[in-house]
């Protein structure tokens, strides 16, 4: 080869390649949900279905491996050099385990990069390149984070008094008794003390993490105070709700405490939001509705308010101050009705509707901001099988598979599911009641699931053309 026409094929090589990666496509996103609700479960779901588990049989639903057009996908260095790893490996050996478990719970926020390779059906990509990649960031975190940032848009005094009154309803007084005399016993017009501080906060720390294990609660704050992170010890976590009193003078204990409430905002909160969620394209909001049912009214009514008040934070309005400074560019918005298996699937339809009925607000506010929803009933792993018994002339749809910690498989039937937010007086007697499941164990390698080929397609199909 003569030496123009060497030169000429390096310059065609190297433009395929420009070519190449600027037709490349990248997707962070966001799997939202407060703790328990599912988000570590269902990533690790979401790896598995795209790096072992794309087939047509498997996911019909998800168009580019329905079309053939689906090369293969796997885990690649990560993007974000400062955060830790998400441990697939772990979680998918719990879950392929011939006694299969649950991934454990996450104690901190962690990523995981993966790149799909695809053959493009139209546009320039198509064309163009015969392969394209599409570069895909998940990101996990725990629960207990998320729910602080509603503390973005309040005050010391306000948060103070709306957790105040909350401590003195029926269902949390008997946990908070022991806070609740602390509080009453301190002189907050006092010269502030860091040793009292620290000890009162630390009996709300215990207060908080009685109440995550023993109820249904959501509304957790400061969520650091019960999963601290790299923040153990810190004095900016060492604060309480306290009433605010005649006279707040600089450096008493209510001064002090006020600064520290703003100071976590400032340093934990507010970087959270500004380093992560405002980062994303896409959002998965995961929602376990099952057991905010069988907590109650009062906790239906707090899971439906704790995600309004996270979702108001994506605010997509303008004059939304965290949108001034940061904007938010997420497009699209997956609500999953997640753990649907814990019912049987005639049952799916009702829990999408009282999903929606219960995000109803959210949802307008997105949709008129262009930003496109979608709500499905979602199991990332199943963990139990239909059965229809014949009860006289009655066919129940139950539920068949093995509960946590038992070690006999067994047929139930759960509660039926209402398909709009009930008031309270038309709430069940007997309220709600559901089992949860072990994972059922893969067959041959393949981990069942409820619709995450649904999820794969509004979350991705679009980037995949
Ligand atoms: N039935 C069912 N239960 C699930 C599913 N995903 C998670 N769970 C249950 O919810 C618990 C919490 O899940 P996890 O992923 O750790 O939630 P996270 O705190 O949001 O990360 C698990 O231990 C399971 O008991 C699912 O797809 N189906
Ligand atoms: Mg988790």
């Amino acid at each position: 080869m003569s030496r123009p026409q060497i030169y000429l094929k390096q310059f065609l090589q190297s433009a395929e390649k420009v070519v190449q990666r600027g037709l490349d496509k990248h997707v962070k996103i966001a799997v939202t949900g407060f703790s328990g609700s599912g988000k570590t479960a269902f990533i690790t779901s979401f790896i598995r279905q795209l790096t072992a588990q794309a087939t047509n049989d498997n996911l019909p639903f998800f168009d580019v491996v329905k079309s053939g057009r689906f090369i293969a996908c796997k885990q690649i260095a990560q993007g974000a050099m400062s955060v830790p790893s998400f441990d697939y490996q772990s979680a998918i050996r719990s879950l392929l385990d011939a006694n299969p478990n649950w991934p454990s719970a996450t104690k901190r926020i962690n990523t995981i990069s993966l790149a799909l390779k695809y053959y493009a059906k139209e546009g320039l990509r198509a064309q163009l390149s015969p392969e394209s990649t599409l570069y895909i960031e998940l990101y996990d975190y725990p629960g207990e984070w998320l729910i602080d940032l509603p503390l973005l848009n309040q005050d010391y005094d306000t948060w103070s008094r709306q957790v105040l009154e909350k401590y003195q309803t029926e269902r949390y007084h008997e946990f908070a008794n022991t806070f609740l005399q602390q509080i009453h016993m301190l002189d907050a017009t006092q010269d502030s003390d860091d040793n009292l501080l620290a000890e009162i906060a630390s009996i709300h720390g215990e207060l908080l993490c009685k109440l995550k294990a023993n109820t249904p609660a959501i509304l957790l704050q400061p969520g650091r105070q019960i999963l601290p992170g790299d923040l153990a010890g810190a004095p900016m976590l060492s604060f309480f709700p306290c009433e605010k009193p005649h006279r707040v003078e600089e450096g008493c204990i209510y001064d002090q405490l006020e600064k520290r409430f703003e100071a976590y905002k400032e340093h934990v909160v507010k970087p959270f939001y500004k380093d992560y969620f405002c980062q994303f394209d896409r959002q998965v909001v995961l929602m376990d509705a099952f057991s905010a049912l069988q907590g109650g009214y009062n906790y239906l009514n707090e899971l439906q308010s704790a995600t309004q008040q996270m979702l108001s934070l994506f605010d997509y309005g303008k004059n939304h101050w965290l949108r001034r400074l940061w904007l938010p560019k997420i497009d699209k918005v997956l609500f999953a009705a997640n753990k649907c298996d814990m019912t049987s699937s005639n049952q799916h339809s009702n829990l999408v509707r009282l999903l929606d009925s219960l995000l109803q607000d959210s949802q307008n506010t997105m949709k008129f901001d262009h930003v496109n929803v979608d709500t499905m009933a979602t199991s990332s792993v199943r963990s139990s099988l239909d059965r229809q018994i014949q009860e006289n002339s009655k066919k129940l749809n139950c539920v068949y598979g093995k509960p946590i910690g038992e070690q006999e498989w067994v047929t139930y039937l759960p509660s039926a599911i209402p398909s709009t937010l009930l008031q309270k007086e038309q709430w069940p007697e007997g309220g709600f009641e559901f089992l949860s499941f072990t994972p059922l164990a893969a067959k041959e390698g393949q981990l069942e699931h409820v619709r995450m080929d649904h999820a794969l397609q509004f979350l991705l199909g679009d980037k995949l053309r």
